[in-house]
């Protein structure tokens, strides 16, 4: 089902704006204003039974006093190694990847990111402390893996700290950095705070639990501030050997905190002569389609010939798409009964109105910081109508332009209201078999107040029509959580969403804070924190920074 969206644009210019009105306010706005964005009565209720899987080592602060820091574990990503060794590999930003066998469930530390202030780890910089997504942000396996032991790793970095951005392998004697230097950041107009570093990995022998081998810096982005950062990395999961696009590393670049800037910095996003706001396409081994590409500036990493903007005169040739705000979660969607439907999906969390799920196109601009969701988005960031003509500059620099774009506009959006949330998590279609409701359908989670919904895959690329009104309708989930002897409230089992189920496990491992860490408009006293991930059979779990506990999705039920 698509909803016809035309919300906010009518409110903002009789001067309403949601993060000016109270909670009370909001709930008669969204009653009498926002039409049908939730599939309404008729629809089935979808329901997801979820089994705690791990509980992370707690490597945050119990107290309940800071935002990120006072969070168990910040698990960040989730992902199968390839090759059917049945092992998990879990980030979490506070600096540790640990592998974990599946049938044991035994946590070992593979790498430790964190060598900040006499830490043992690798990186001296690493800035984790502050940011919702800062240290060791994500990491992704090369799809020859296997074969090649290859993966790659993105960490922030604080350039004014003291110490080495080389490797330290005091603890990891079986790393080589011989080899290794750094790279001359790439550079971001502004004052700068931070760096995002990409880095190839190579596991000489990848069947064991500990890292030997090297490592190869790819590039390093300057960051404005220390929010959205370089972020997820993702390769086309329906490439093969002999493919265009076999072994091409797509990534998401957070816009660095720069479009809701007052300053010239706003422009960042749109800028094409800067990697930040943008999804970008590089191929890391600079071996690999060699006849099809060029060598990168630094000499680390090849740019396919046919990325957008590899003749634009001033352009950056990484960049495959541009305009948005923090593009975190990449997925591939794949549709096994017709390659022409796959895409590649950005989640990107808005500012103060709107939460997007977008589908990527060559060399499309999804408009941040001139839009929001689909709406403009004014100097004051407040937004607004669309203009009649609706299209925005090609902006190369801060005085260069080349021409004009119509934006494209997110196939999902949900806003910052009590049956929406704060900031969009992942998402994936799902493509496993424990769950036959979930067929093709697209999971998503609200991170601060761990709602969790589908959409139809078909309704999104029916969306992805050109119409900025058109949207794929949103269902909500619900939670059967079968621990129930940790049920939070006495008998009940079915949730709404995450978040008393993250509250409970954050209480019984200790956390102090009455809700939880942290706060958000939706969301009030505390942050669920909640991601979706997939294993390799395409099986779903729920994962949470809170609680620092890993659900496995069992079980769906329809009703
Ligand atoms: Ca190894
Ligand atoms: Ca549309």
């Amino acid at each position: 089902m698509l909803v016809n969206l035309e919300p906010w644009s009518t409110l903002a210019r009789t001067g309403y704006h949601p993060a000016r009105v109270d909670k009370w306010l909001r709930v008669v706005t969204l009653t009498l204003a926002l039409p049908a964005l939730w599939a309404a009565g008729g629809s089935p209720q979808l329901t997801l039974a979820i089994k705690d899987f791990v509980a992370m080592p707690i490597t945050g602060l119990a107290d309940g006093r800071g935002q990120t820091d006072g969070m168990l574990a910040r698990v960040n990503s989730l992902r199968e190694e390839p090759g059917g060794a049945n092992r998990l590999f879990v980030n979490d930003l506070n600096g540790p990847l640990y592998i974990i066998e599946r049938a044991s469930r035994k946590f070992t530390t593979y790498l430790d990111f964190n060598g900040r202030d006499g830490r043992t780890g690798l990186f001296h910089k690493l800035a984790f402390e502050t940011g919702f997504a800062g240290g060791f942000t994500s990491f992704q396996f090369d799809p020859d893996y296997p074969r090649n032991g290859k993966f790659y790793t993105v960490h922030m970095e604080d350039p004014e700290l003291a110490g080495s951005s080389v490797p330290d392998n005091a603890h990891v004697p079986g790393l080589n950095v011989s080899g290794y230097s750094t790279t001359t950041p790439i550079p971001t107009p502004g004052p700068i705070q931070r760096e995002g570093v990409l880095i190839e990995w190579t596991d000489s022998k990848p069947s064991n639990a500990t890292f030997e081998g090297t490592a190869r810096e790819l590039m390093r982005v300057q960051l404005n501030t220390r929010i959205h950062p370089l972020g997820d990395l993702a390769f086309n999961a329906a490439a093969r050997r002999g493919d265009a696009d076999w072994r091409v590393l797509y990534i998401g670049c957070g816009d660095g905190g720069s479009g809701e800037s007052r300053l010239a910095i706003r422009m960042n996003p749109q800028r094409l002569d800067t990697l930040v706001g943008k999804i970008l396409r590089i191929i890391p081994d600079p071996l690999e389609h060699p006849a099809s590409s060029t060598t990168s500036a630094n000499g680390r990493y090849r740019i396919p010939n046919d990325n957008p903007f590899v003749s634009m005169a001033g352009a950056r040739k990484e960049i495959w798409a541009a305009g948005l705000r923090n593009p975190h979660r990449l997925h591939w969607a794949i549709d096994p009964a017709n390659a022409g439907n796959n895409r590649l999906i950005a989640s990107s969390i808005g500012l103060h109105t709107w939460e997007t799920v977008n589908i990527i196109h060559k060399g499309a601009n999804y408009g941040y910081s001139l839009r929001e969701g689909n709406e403009a988005l004014q100097a004051d960031n407040k937004t607004a109508a669309l203009p009649g003509e609706d299209r925005i500059p090609v902006r190369i620099s801060d005085t260069s332009t080349n021409g004009t774009v119509t934006p494209t506009y997110p196939v999902i959006q949900y806003p910052h209201l009590p049956d929406g949330g704060d900031a969009i998590g992942s998402g994936f279609v799902y493509r496993g078999k424990a769950l036959p409701a979930l067929r093709g359908k697209y999971v998503f989670t609200d991170i601060s107040t761990g709602r969790i919904w589908y959409a139809d895959y078909a309704d999104m690329l029916a969306a992805d029509d050109g119409n900025p009104k058109t949207m794929a309708a949103m269902h909500a989930i619900r939670i059967l959580w079968r621990d129930s002897g940790d049920a939070p409230e006495a008998g009940k089992r079915v949730f709404n969403t995450m978040f008393p189920i993250v509250k409970a496990a954050y209480h019984a491992r200790g956390g102090k804070a009455p809700e939880l860490p942290g706060r958000g408009l939706v969301s009030g006293d505390g942050r669920a924190d909640v991601h979706v991930a997939v294993d390799g059979a395409g099986e779903l779990y729920f994962f949470s920074k809170t609680d620092g506990i890993i659900r496995a999705v069992t079980e769906s039920i329809v009703n």
